[in-house]
């Protein structure tokens, strides 16, 4: 035989390895790089390509991404694919073991509730997201004997947030510009008990913007696919103190996701 995996790609590009990372190279090779087709265009609009690519609204970025049912799954089992590799981290980088009942915002497939659950085995996540993720994530991702794990159907903008001790955002404010950015958090802010807290998990940008390449490069793929961007933790900071969120600390993980916690 000419040709055979390498040790990496067995870890990463075979589909059965468990930090495989094959559904978001498929997500980025079949749907975003249709989108970076029109990066001219979308730099000169300062907005995403769906029109162009796909021929269909991008009013609502999510409506367009979720335009049917194995879209949506391929963009759910791309997202958790990257917590095989960042979810222990973006975890560990505070101690979140104070916090009981956590939530997760825009908590898709659930690979990072998991994780959570896994690393905190006192805490219960209740992963929020539309109902339509929140049947698939049921059906194929989050096996159902996972008792800590529980769910919440709606659409964070337009339905209310349910009290909670901690809430996890992760990967949700890169997708939105910031006017939606501090409506979420104020409403983040309302919803979260005295003492509890926000965890952003983001790709954070150096303070100049001059790096890391990988976050520039995701927040291309944000310009073209979303109404976000990448930011600096500044820029998180800044939006955490809008909403009433203080003591609020940035940890850098070394990898592609860093940890933004913020308190009530
Ligand atoms: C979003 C994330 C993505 C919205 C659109 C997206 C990604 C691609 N398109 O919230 C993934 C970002 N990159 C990684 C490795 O997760």
């Amino acid at each position: 035989a000419l040709y055979r995996n390498t040790d990496i790609s067995n870890i990463y590009l075979t589909k059965s390895s468990p930090r495989s990372q094959y559904h978001i190279m498929m997500y980025y090779s079949n749907t975003v790089y249709l989108c970076w087709h029109y990066l001219a265009d979308a730099v000169r609009e300062g907005r995403n390509q769906y029109e162009r690519a796909f021929g269909i609204s991008s009013k609502d970025p999510f409506q367009a991404m979720y335009r049917s049912e194995e879209e949506m799954l391929k963009f759910m089992a791309g997202q958790n694919s990257v917590w095989g590799i960042c979810g222990r981290d973006v975890l560990a980088a505070f101690d979140l073991s104070p916090f009981r009942q956590i939530y997760d915002l825009g908590g898709g497939g659930g690979a990072l509730a998991q994780e959570c659950v896994s690393l905190y085995p006192n805490s219960t996540v209740t992963i929020y997201d539309l109902p339509k993720v929140v049947q698939v994530a049921k059906e194929r991702f989050v096996p159902p004997e996972e008792r800590r794990i529980t769910f919440h159907e709606g659409d964070f903008f337009n339905n209310s947030i349910p009290e909670s001790e901690l809430y996890i955002l992760s990967k949700i404010l890169h997708d939105w510009d910031d006017y939606k950015c501090r409506q979420l958090l104020a409403k983040v802010y309302k919803a979260c008990k005295p003492g509890g807290g926000v965890l952003l998990v983001e790709s954070v940008l150096n303070e100049d913007k001059s790096g890391p390449l990988e976050t520039q490069l995701y927040s291309m793929n944000m310009l073209v696919q979303t109404e976000g961007k990448e930011r600096t933790a500044a820029e998180y900071s800044k939006l955490l103190e809008a909403a009433g969120f203080r003591e609020i600390q940035v940890k850098r993980t070394g990898k592609l996701y860093d940890a933004v916690l913020g308190r009530k």
